[in-house]
């Protein structure tokens, strides 16, 4: 009884969780700037500050996306024309084909992408603590404290969206341009034809067979988009993109 009181006392004012979250971030905010100079005008401290006040103390059902407004004011990131690659439903492969290439960047190839990808945090009402575990799951309430987060952080790459833009989606599926993702509801919706030039849509396909760019989904994606954008969209064999994947060293216009 003694050991128990002991242990549960040391639990309650040390909050473990909390403390690994933050550091967590911050080794890897470190790190992502390590690896990308132009991020250096970044501070590590104040991300996770204006981080942790989007969630900390509240209902982890009831954060909304602007609740992260601050740190995406705190986050400094150039925007990088004609080499934004938008993805849906493609994750593993449009990952494995930035990882080794600088010719395009994802969401998650930016600070605060590369930062969450991967996390879970929530905090509670009235209560300072942060945790990553028992937090809701992506479906279990609309504004939950990390889908809020990736729905923030997309609009502002979407917003930051110019010149040539790509979208891989995944032809391997009834619906590639899924009306409930987070590519069709909160980005495309977000593009400007004033900076964007292009869209291009490189649609993963399983060796001729699936979806094609004359699908239904694909044909609202084209109606979706301002008239003064171009649109094109390519069916490339999931076998081509693996081919680059597995030699880095080919140039990118040549992987479709
Ligand atoms: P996605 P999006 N349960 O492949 O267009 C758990 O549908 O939405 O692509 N996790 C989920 C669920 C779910 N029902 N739905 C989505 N997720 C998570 C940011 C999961 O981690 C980039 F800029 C899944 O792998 C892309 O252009 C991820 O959300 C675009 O938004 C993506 O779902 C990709 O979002």
């Amino acid at each position: 009884i003694y050991l128990g009181v002991v242990h549960s006392h040391v639990l309650s004012s040390y909050s473990p969780s909390s403390e690994n979250l933050k550091k967590t971030i911050i080794d890897k905010c470190e790190a992502f700037i390590q690896n990308n100079k132009s991020s250096s005008a970044n501070n590590c401290q104040k991300i996770w500050s204006a981080f942790e006040q989007a969630f900390v103390g509240r209902d982890p059902c009831n954060v909304p996306m602007e609740a992260y407004d601050p740190l995406m004011h705190t986050v400094i990131q150039d925007p990088v024309c004609n080499r934004m690659l938008f993805w849906s439903k493609t994750k593993k492969i449009v990952h494995d084909f930035t990882e080794k290439r600088d010719c395009f960047l994802t969401l998650e190839d930016t600070l605060v992408g590369f930062i969450m990808n991967g996390l879970t945090w929530c905090g509670k009402e009235k209560s300072n603590e942060t945790f990553t575990t028992g937090c809701p799951g992506w479906t279990d309430c609309v504004n939950n404290t990390v889908r809020s987060f990736w729905n923030r952080a997309s609009a502002a790459f979407a917003d930051a969206a110019c010149g040539d833009v790509t979208a891989m989606l995944n032809g391997s599926i009834a619906t590639p341009f899924s009306p409930t993702s987070i590519f069709a509801t909160i980005e495309v919706k977000r593009f400007k034809a004033a900076k964007i030039k292009s869209l291009s849509v490189v649609l993963v396909t399983k060796e001729n067979k699936g979806t094609t760019c004359d699908d239904p989904s694909l044909q609202d994606l084209q109606k979706e988009i301002d008239p003064k954008l171009k649109y094109n969209c390519k069916a490339v064999p999931e076998s081509k993109i693996q081919d680059c994947i597995s030699h880095p060293d080919t140039a990118c216009g040549a992987c479709w």
